[in-house]
């Protein structure tokens, strides 16, 4: 059976295969026929509301056919990888669906990814098909990321854009009902296989890609489904990325369509847009990262609102909540809070809504399913006393085993008994609940949008007058941390000002095409660095100049 698995990605062993197949939690299923099967359950009920339009289970399930039709008949054939970088609109789903029935599997991508991430996930999956918006924020137009991806790489057949497709194949016609329908000739992939590339935040400097198979997101789905307590008539606000994690599965779009509810997408997570989309369709749960709880506790307070009391659910993740912000919702604003600990890799992490308020406010909630398993290990690997922090390792029935054609990386990222090395510090509590401390990894949380900070270094380190460069995590009130990139600059006898130099390289960075959350937030221009006793640069003092800087 393993023989076939995909190429580059790294299979479960097979007792562990057996185990989580007898134990309930992979039952063989893949994500076309999860969604069929939702169709059949649920037919008349809304899967999606966007924009004006309302999209029930039934049409859904059929443009999903349809597209996995079309995008056969254009060449498009099983085993095929297609990068989907789309905003949060009804296609998205319809295509992500449709690669699955077709046996092809989807690269997840992010809106405001640019060409050097784009670049990188074609190179590394040998993408045939690039799905993508017109134009998007800062009026950035993908057609001309789509040309040159294309100009660059002869396995990239065909572009797909939503919206105004100039030379390109439009979205809005693979949706079309096609006039020859042949759907035998293809079939999903079988429910052990990968089924698509996730998103990792990363800490090196290629965005690494993440395999995971039907059996095994689908079980993260369920399971998250149930304790997030969807049902049908469970609404959804969606005003985070449709391809994240957290959007896609905990429980996400996909918990919703397990439990016969509904997605309501939105473009636009400020507030005021928010509360409109939460009143229209009265919806009933929303998924936040920390970022943007402020924000909306600020209007509501301002305009008096009690709209955040309506919610059945407020789930916020991806970055740490602080608990002075967990307790001010709950008793400021009577929301009913659940807190989200998760990773693309796999193993997510919640507080349940039959917690106490201390273990809801104080901490990262439990594991999902009791076969995830959990280690808290020090520098050498070796277990920290109970309750103590440590570096956080996992292995489960949905945390993969190695990220996808990467052995070398992998070495690092996982144990030679395939535990995940999520790079979070962490402490677990008698009572089973985690608190997330802090980080070991090189990456900065920018209000959820991960940085990995080698990946900015690189792209820094090759422009010709930076000598030496830093990137490091400074706090910030809205969104936790920004990024404070430290420069040694060779000095030129007409140099710039430092603040001409800052806008230069930031500049520099937005031409190379790293995606415009990794533009380094401020640029500090330093003429000498600080060393650890190992001749690394040494970080963690010049985190300690923000300290500084914050008590003065
Ligand atoms: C989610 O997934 P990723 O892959 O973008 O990022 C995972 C990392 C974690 O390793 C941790 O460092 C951080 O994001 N993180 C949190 C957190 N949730 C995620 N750190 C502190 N507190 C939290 N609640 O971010 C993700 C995936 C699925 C569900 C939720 C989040």
């Amino acid at each position: 059976m393993q023989s076939h698995y995909l190429a580059g990605a790294v299979p479960y062993p097979e007792e562990f295969a057996r185990l989580y197949r007898e134990k309930g939690y992979w039952i063989g299923q893949n994500l076309s026929d999860f969604l069929q099967e939702c169709a059949e359950k649920y037919p008349h009920h809304i899967a999606i509301y966007c924009e004006d339009q309302q999209i029930s289970y039934k049409t859904f399930n059929l443009l999903v056919s349809d597209c996995a039709e079309n995008l056969y008949q254009l060449g498009l054939r099983s085993g095929d990888k297609a990068i989907v970088q789309l905003p949060n609109h009804h296609a998205f789903y319809i295509i992500f669906f449709a690669l699955i029935r077709l046996g092809a599997l989807p690269v997840m991508s992010l809106p405001a990814h640019r060409f050097s991430e784009l670049n990188s996930f074609v190179e590394q999956t040998q993408a045939k098909a690039y799905f993508c918006a017109d134009v998007g924020a800062q009026k950035f137009d993908y057609r001309e990321l789509a040309r040159k991806l294309k100009s660059m790489h002869h396995a990239l057949e065909h572009v797909f854009v939503l919206g105004e497709s100039q030379e390109f194949h439009a979205v809005a016609a693979l949706l079309e009902t096609p006039e020859l329908f042949q759907p035998s000739q293809y079939s999903a992939s079988s429910p052990e296989q990968v089924a698509f590339l996730q998103l990792s935040g990363g800490s090196t400097g290629i965005p690494k890609l993440i395999p995971r198979t039907h059996d095994d997101y689908l079980y993260s789905v369920r399971e998250s489904s149930k304790i997030c307590c969807l049902d049908e008539t469970s609404k959804l606000l969606m005003v985070l990325p449709a391809a994240h994690n957290f959007s896609m599965s905990s429980a996400g779009a996909l918990g919703i369509f397990y439990s016969g509810g509904a997605v309501v997408l939105g473009t636009d997570p400020s507030p005021a847009q928010a509360f409109e989309l939460i009143r229209k369709h009265q919806v009933t749960d929303v998924c936040l990262v920390p970022a943007l709880v402020r924000p909306w506790m600020d209007k509501a307070a301002k305009d008096k609102d009690d709209i955040l009391s309506s919610l059945r659910c407020l789930q916020v993740g991806g970055a740490r909540l602080a608990d002075v912000v967990a307790l001010r919702l709950i008793d400021e604003f009577q929301v009913k809070l659940q807190q989200v600990f998760g990773m693309a890799e796999g193993l997510v992490n919640y507080t349940r809504f039959d917690m106490t308020k201390e273990q809801i406010v104080h901490t990262q909630g439990r594991k999902l399913c009791i076969d995830d398993e959990i280690l808290i290990v020090n520098d050498e690997d070796q277990p920290v006393p109970q309750g103590d922090v440590g570096h956080l390792l996992t292995r489960g029935p949905y945390t993969i085993r190695g990220y996808y054609n990467a052995p070398e990386h992998n070495l690092r990222s996982f144990t030679t008994d395939g535990f995940y090395r999520t790079g979070d510090l962490v402490r677990l509590r008698e009572d089973g609940c985690i608190v997330v401390e802090g980080r070991a990894k090189d990456q900065i949380n920018r209000g959820g949008e991960k940085i990995a900070t080698e990946e900015v270094e690189q792209a820094l380190i090759t422009h010709p007058q930076v000598k030496l460069v830093a990137l490091v995590a400074m706090p910030d009130e809205v969104l936790g941390e920004k990024s404070c990139a430290f420069v040694l600059w060779q000095s030129q006898p007409d140099d710039p000002s430092e603040f001409r130099r800052g806008l230069i390289l930031k500049q520099y960075i937005q031409n190379v095409g790293l995606a415009t959350y990794k533009i380094p937030d401020r640029i500090e221009f330093l003429d000498h660095f600080p060393y650890t006793a190992f001749g690394k640069i040494d970080k963690k003092s010049l985190v300690k100049k923000f300290e500084i800087q914050q008590v003065s």
